[in-house]
């Protein structure tokens, strides 16, 4: 049974209390917008809401951290259910990591519109439309466990439409074995529905990018429900800075001419499909070739970086390059390795470090003391298999780079 067609809008993970970071510097024209983002990307979330005429919201946590975010994260959201209120349209939210019920500030009042879950214990509504019933919206606030107990959520008795909101890591299988319609999720950054049919399991993602991993499109969920009971869900982007890692494919023959043309045409194709969108790009030069070992070392990577920001950076919307590296891959020739020379040799000892994980890389030796932790973080980085690798790889190409001679560039 349903009582569609209708739309509800899914969100999660607005974290307000936390601005775009790991950048070195975000250029001073871009400051503002940085602070900002979170709340403008929030807002657009609730537009969405009303331009959409959803019959009602379901939160999924993370919303924000009122301690970090002050009074104002929580007077922002208050005037966006308000919004919502004046249209009748309920707000279903389930408590996260940061934002579990008892957080929220006891001076400042939530609208009635606002239902929030309990901690740890599945409570239901029903959404109403008109006086009859739209929805069945179980929930729960996340508990010091964590983990969602699939088992304590049962789709409505009477057939109504069941999404249940909450927050947290769970098999998607066995969600999907508790024959609701929606599994409306929060708490991962990125969005994704790892199952579709016959139940949606859906986490939207957060409104905004964070970081330059927090890569793509960002956004809410407009979920459509039709009169078979059948549910679709679709992307409304909302984010008001987008980070973009793109890569560009070089060879022997590749000149510098030729790799700007290559880095113009792209960033003309980034400018139309992603419109009206604030960009941070890192680029990232694959392929063969001498460009890429000056790309590595000497000035070539700043210059290029230095052309990029000047010629599309402070445009409106702009699209900031915060970066330009050579991709580090190693394909070298095989013999390179069996060789009497000090390039074979070294590339032995990498070899060997890549082949025992167990072994440590003990760079502290070679580093004064006290100065590896500001290198490389705190905690050691070097001891988290990607890091380590990364690391091993880097170093093989830049001994590659200064133990090979002018006459085998490539
Ligand atoms: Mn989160």
């Amino acid at each position: 049974m349903s009582n569609g067609p209708f739309r509800f809008l899914h969100a999660s993970d607005f974290h307000l209390e936390m601005p775009p970071h790991g950048v070195a510097e975000v250029p001073e024209h871009l400051t503002d917008l940085f602070l900002e983002a979170p709340y403008a990307a929030a807002e657009q979330v609730f537009e969405t809401a009303l331009a959409e005429e959803v019959g009602f919201v379901v939160l999924s946590g993370d919303l924000l951290d009122p301690q970090h975010t002050g009074p104002r994260g929580p007077l922002f959201l208050v005037e966006q259910f308000a919004r919502l209120a004046e249209r009748g349209i309920p707000v279903y939210w389930a408590g996260g990591a940061v934002d579990p019920p008892e957080v929220w500030p006891t001076a400042i009042r939530l609208p009635e519109n606002v239902h929030r879950f309990p901690v740890g214990r599945v409570e239901s509504f029903t959404a109403q439309r008109e006086g009859s019933p739209l929805a069945c919206i179980l929930g729960a606030s996340r508990d010091a466990r964590h983990s969602i107990r699939a088992g304590e959520f049962s789709p409505s008795p009477g057939g109504l439409i069941t999404v249940a909101a909450v927050h947290g890591a769970a098999e998607p299988e066995a969600l999907q074995q508790r024959g609701l319609h929606y599994w409306a999720l929060g708490g991962r950054h990125h969005r994704s529905t790892p199952l579709s049919v016959p139940t949606l399991v859906h986490w939207p993602g957060s409104p905004q990018g964070r970081r330059p991993s927090e890569s793509g499109m960002h956004g809410c969920t407009v979920v459509h429900v039709d009169e078979q009971a059948r549910l679709r869900n679709t992307l409304t982007t909302t984010d008001v800075l987008r980070w973009l890692s793109e890569r560009l494919v070089v060879d022997e023959a590749t000149s510098r001419d030729t790799l700007e043309t290559q880095l113009r045409e792209r960033m003309h194709t980034l400018r139309e499909t992603n419109s009206n969108v604030d960009l941070i790009i890192s680029w990232v030069i694959a392929g063969a070739g001498p460009l890429l070992g000056k790309l590595r070392r000497g000035p070539l990577a700043a210059e290029l970086l230095e052309w990029l920001r000047g010629e599309y950076g402070y445009g409106s919307p702009s699209a900031w390059s915060l970066a330009i590296e050579a991709e580090p891959s190693l394909m070298l020739p095989p013999e390179w390795f069996e060789q009497e020379t000090i390039r074979a040799d070294f590339l032995r000892a990498i070899r060997h470090y890549e082949r025992s994980p167990e072994e440590p890389l003990d760079l502290d030796v070679y580093l004064p003391e006290g100065e590896l932790a500001e290198v490389i973080g705190p905690g050691l980085a070097l001891a988290d298999p990607p890091a380590r690798n990364r690391a091993l790889r880097e170093a093989a190409l830049l001994g590659v780079d200064l133990l090979t001679g002018k006459e085998a560039s490539s």
